[in-house]
Order: structure tokens, then C-alpha cells, then sequence
């Protein structure tokens, strides 16, 4: 066992793509993803343990009283995690939602591990489901923290519209995605950044290579204006980027 943004994981090596395939499958959230997930996003999304950290500090400025807070594409469920850490509230919930069975098991576990290490933390409710077919409970925090990359373009503002809809006065919502960019050569040199940071990381250039092609029809990224445009569309009334590394980026949006 070993610490992962303050939590106790197994961390296994991500060696998914270390060996040649004939075919590249698409990226899924299957058995062998979980068992190395904490491993993987460090090491491929820069800025991922800061984020993570401060959407618990930021969630603990925004949560209120007799709300429901929810992590959206949970994973193995570190936001959920930070949420607990940071915001200590009365009468408020953590429902930590994803659709992958795999990840909702080793999530539940660790869930249940920091309940035995820790006192006082909030309760928290671990669902697999779409979020597309979430029925809202009132919110004054959601977290969709590198999640709506892998929901269909189509499908994203009306998942976000309803989010909003579900937020009460004062709440919001915490947006964090792998962004592309209209300027080539701004979209080339960040690009380019990213794999220096993988590679920095440890993976090879075949390991590089597969995963970009598991992964480039399942998770599509928008830019930052598309976002703003959307998230504006959706009925928020202010987008306001808090963090920037490389091509990752995170906002809050204000209902
Ligand atoms: C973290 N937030 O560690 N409904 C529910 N879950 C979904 C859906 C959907 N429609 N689509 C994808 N997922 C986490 C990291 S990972 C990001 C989020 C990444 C889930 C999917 O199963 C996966 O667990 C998660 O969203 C995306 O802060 O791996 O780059």
C-alpha cells in the first residue's frame, strides 16, 4: 500500500500499452485500468494531484448545509476523498456516481478505508450509473473532474443544463478537462509539452503511441471558449478558469 493524494491505494505501474498490439482497442475502465488508475492519471495528467487537492479546499468555500455534493465520473474516487478532507458540514452528503462496475468496487473500498482512518466524515453514497440518467437532488457542489471529455459533444450541454438546474444559489460547479486549442501552433507546442511530460514520466514512445489511439475516439476535448460558451448556455453566469498545466485545465462555474 502506498499514499495517493493522501489516501492509502495498491499502486500498480501503469504498463497497459507497454507491449506492441496488433489492434489498439478503445480505451475502456476495465479491471486492469482500476488496478492501475492511480498511477496512470499522475503520471498522464500534469497538475492532477493539485487539482484534486484544491477542488476539496475550493468545495468547502461552496457546500452548504442539507445539500447533496456530488462527484461525477468519481473513479477510484480521490475527489470524493478531497471532498471528506475539506468540508465539514451538517446535513450534507457525498454521492460519488460512475459507470464503470470496476471502478464503483475499488472506489466503494477505499471509501470504507478512510471511514476506519478518519472520524466525522461526511457520509457518502458510492452509485454505479450514466450520469446521463441522474435525477438531480438539489447540489451546492458538482464535480466533474476529467469526466465530460468522455460524454458525446451532443450530449454535454444538456447534462450540464440540468446540473445547473440542480444547483442552489451560492453552489458550483467544478469543471476539469484536457483542452485543445483553436491556434495550431499554440495546439502543437502544448501537445507536444504533454508527451514530454509522459515521457519525463516514464512511458515509452510505443506506450505513448497506443494509448493515443485507444483513447482519441472515446475522449474528445473542447477549448476553453467552447466551454465557456456552453457552460453559459447551460445557464451559468460566470466561468472562471482557476488552474492551468500544459493542455489541462480546470474552471468554476457559477450558477
Ligand atoms: C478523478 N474524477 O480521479 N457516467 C458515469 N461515469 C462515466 C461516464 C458516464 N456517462 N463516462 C465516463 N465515466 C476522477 C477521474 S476519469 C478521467 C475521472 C480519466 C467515468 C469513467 O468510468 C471514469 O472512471 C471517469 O468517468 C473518467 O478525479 O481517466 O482521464
Amino acid at each position: 500500500m502506498q499514499t495517493f493524494i493522501g489516501i492509502a491505494v495498491n499502486k500498480q505501474p501503469d504498463r497497459i500499452f507497454a507491449q506492441p498490439l496488433e489492434q489498439v482497442p478503445d480505451f475502456t475502465f476495465n479491471e486492469d485500468v482500476v488496478r492501475v488508475f492511480p498511477d496512470m492519471i499522475k503520471r498522464s495528467v500534469p497538475g492532477y494531484p493539485t487539482i484534486v487537492e484544491n477542488l476539496g479546499v475550493m468545495a468547502s468555500q461552496f457546500a452548504q448545509p442539507h445539500s447533496v455534493l456530488y462527484d461525477l465520473g468519481c473513479s477510484l474516487g480521490a475527489v470524493t476523498q478531497a471532498l471528506r478532507r475539506h468540508v465539514q458540514i451538517e446535513d450534507c452528503q457525498v454521492i460519488a456516481v460512475d459507470n464503470s462496475s470496476a471502478m464503483v468496487e475499488r472506489c466503494s473500498e477505499y471509501l470504507h478505508a478512510q471511514d476506519s482512518m478518519f472520524q466525522e466524515l461526511l457520509p457518502v453514497d458510492v452509485i454505479e450509473a450514466d450520469i446521463l440518467n441522474l435525477d438531480f437532488q438539489p447540489t451546492s457542489l458538482v464535480a466533474l473532474n476529467f469526466t465530460l471529455q468522455f460524454i458525446k459533444p451532443e450530449q454535454r450541454l444538456e447534462l450540464l443544463t440540468r446540473i445547473r438546474q440542480a444547483l442552489m444559489p451560492g453552489g458550483a460547479l467544478l469543471l476539469s478537462e484536457k483542452l485543445c486549442f483553436a491556434d495550431a501552433e499554440q495546439q502543437q507546442l502544448l501537445t507536444d509539452l504533454h508527451i514530454a511530460f509522459k515521457r519525463a514520466n516514464g512511458y515509452s514512445e510505443l506506450e505513448i503511441a497506443q494509448k493515443r489511439s485507444a483513447i482519441e475516439n472515446v475522449m474528445i476535448p473542447d477549448s476553453l471558449e467552447q466551454h465557456r460558451e456552453r457552460l453559459l448556455a447551460a445557464g451559468f453566469s460566470k466561468v472562471i478558469p482557476w488552474f492551468q498545466c500544459l493542455n489541462f485545465a480546470s474552471m468554476i462555474a457559477l450558477p
